[in-house]
């Protein structure tokens, strides 16, 4: 196992859609294994392959709380949404990718996702709440879409900008344990 770099935004990568991954190989799985423990690491509670640098369509997730539950790890290979609620629900939320910001996203509060397990075996999901949440927000990742592209254009020429000189700083690089904000 190994624990990989997570990419601050504005980054180039982070904007690219995701190609489909065409066979569940052993790199695949171990690839997978890599982003569950960066993301404890973290930590987060969800990881795209985008934000590892890697522009293939899987991300991992696991909202289980770590003081009083058991871990619930999820991995999902080419996950797609087929059911959405028209019931909206709102979370304040956060990115590894976008650090130390945090704004409240409206979206769908249940949706059924299809995908292939680390096995290439064909499942389908209901969540809701924040596994929901979650979920949509890594497969937005896989589309090149970050949370602060659901904001006003205000808000988030703010952050981005905020971002860069933050990065310019070298408050996120990487080797440190903490960022220094
Ligand atoms: O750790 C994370 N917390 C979070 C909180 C609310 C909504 C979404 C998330 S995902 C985030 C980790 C991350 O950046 N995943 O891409
Ligand atoms: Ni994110």
């Amino acid at each position: 196992m190994a624990l990989l770099d997570i990419l601050v935004a504005p980054h180039p990568t982070l904007a690219k859609k995701a190609e489909d991954v065409t066979e569940v190989t052993d790199e695949i799985r171990e690839t997978l294994d890599n982003m569950l423990e960066t993301m404890y690491k973290a930590p987060g509670i969800g990881l795209a392959a985008n934000q590892v640098g890697i522009l293939k369509r899987m991300i991992v997730v696991d909202v289980a709380n770590p003081e009083e539950e058991e871990p619930a790890p999820i991995k999902l290979i080419n996950p797609v949404i087929t059911q959405s609620s028209d019931d909206l629900s709102t979370y304040q939320e956060g990115c590894l990718s976008v650090p130390t910001f945090y704004e409240e996203v409206e979206r769908p509060e249940k949706i059924t996702v299809e995908y292939l397990d680390e096995n290439g075996q064909k499942q389908s999901l209901k969540a809701e709440g924040l596994l929901a949440t979650c979920i949509q927000h890594e497969i937005d990742h896989l589309n090149g879409v970050l949370f602060v592209d659901h904001l006003s254009r205000l808000k988030k020429n703010m952050i981005v900008k905020k971002l860069n000189k933050l990065k310019k700083q070298g408050a996120f690089d990487k080797r440190q344990d903490t960022h220094t904000l």
